[in-house]
């Protein structure tokens, strides 16, 4: 089979965009959402709207699901079951690590092989060099379907476990959400200190978190010890020197949340020396 048809559930922010790559390549494209009336440009584009999931799924060689969460998924997908029988289904929606395995052996059930996925893109970046697709499950399956999907990302393979692609999907948000929190944090507490935020956004925390992301990436640990280098006791009286200076400055206690935990750490370190 080749897999080049492909039909896209949900034509949300990310469905759009998935949907816009892959015309944009060449894919025959079959497109339903629930809430009718979000397909027109791409309908413009080449792209068809079926009028049903059950129309949809047996237009595609291929159904790429891209809806908000793991119900939505089996809601859509529940009566379009006999007819996705003998197919593959690509999930890029969100979801846990046991809602990915458990789809996985509900779709077997009804014959139907899944390929799970976690999507390391935001919409504008779908189908742009740095954009790449975690996908999960059975080895071969994945190397029929990456280059029919290349054009939204990269494809990389994670492992068979249907729920290794939800995994590193949640991991790696939540390094970015850490990221985040620590970014909101320094220009609440510039803002509030009378500094000038875009200039202290890029002189400063734009090259400092350039300098530091590789390696803070490398040190990331399970462990409770810490290197010599980033002695622990240095490293918990500076976390509560910014605590302090954020209390001082009036910024939320609720922004500061990443440097308890990183202090919960440093306590924990010194604690098992
Ligand atoms: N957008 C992003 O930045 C992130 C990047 C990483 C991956 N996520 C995940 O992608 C999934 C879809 O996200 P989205 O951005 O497209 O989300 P929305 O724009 O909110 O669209 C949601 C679509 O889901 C449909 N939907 C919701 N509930 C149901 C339901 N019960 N049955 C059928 N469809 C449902 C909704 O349809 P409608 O409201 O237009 O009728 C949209 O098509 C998501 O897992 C992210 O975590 C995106």
């Amino acid at each position: 089979m080749s897999h080049e048809r492909i039909s896209i559930l949900g034509l949300g922010a990310m469905g759009r965009a998935l949907a816009s790559a892959l015309l944009e390549a060449g894919r025959e494209v079959t497109l339903w959402n629930r809430t009718p009336g979000k397909a027109g440009g791409l309908v413009a584009r080449g792209a068809r709207e079926a009028s049903s999931v059950e129309d949809a799924v047996g237009a595609g060689d291929l159904t790429v699901a891209c809806l908000l969460d793991d119900a939505s998924v089996r809601e859509t997908l529940a009566p379009a079951m006999p007819k996705l029988a003998g197919r593959t289904l690509v999930n890029l929606t969100s979801g846990s690590v046991r809602q990915a395995r458990e789809l996985a052996g509900w779709l077997e059930r009804y014959g139907v092989s899944l390929l799970a996925g976690g999507i390391m893109a935001v919409p504008p970046t779908v189908g742009t060099g740095g954009a790449f697709i975690l996908y999960s499950g059975a080895r071969d399956l994945f190397d029929r379907v990456a280059p029919v999907l290349a054009p939204i990302g990269r494809p990389h393979w994670v492992g068979e476990d249907p729920g290794f692609a939800a995994l590193y999907d949640m991991a790696a948000l939540s390094g970015m959400y850490g990221m985040g929190a620590g970014t909101d944090h320094a220009v609440a507490l510039v803002h509030a200190e009378g500094g000038d935020v875009d200039t202290f956004k890029r002189e400063v925390l734009q090259p400092w978190m350039e300098q530091m992301l590789p390696i803070m990436v490398a040190g990331a640990d399970v462990s409770e010890s810490v290197p010599d280098e980033y002695n622990p006791a240095m490293q918990a009286t500076g976390l509560e020197n910014i605590l302090s200076a954020s209390g001082e400055a009036g910024v939320p206690a609720d922004l500061a949340g990443h440097l308890r935990a990183s202090l919960w750490r440093m306590r924990r370190a010194l604690a098992a020396r």
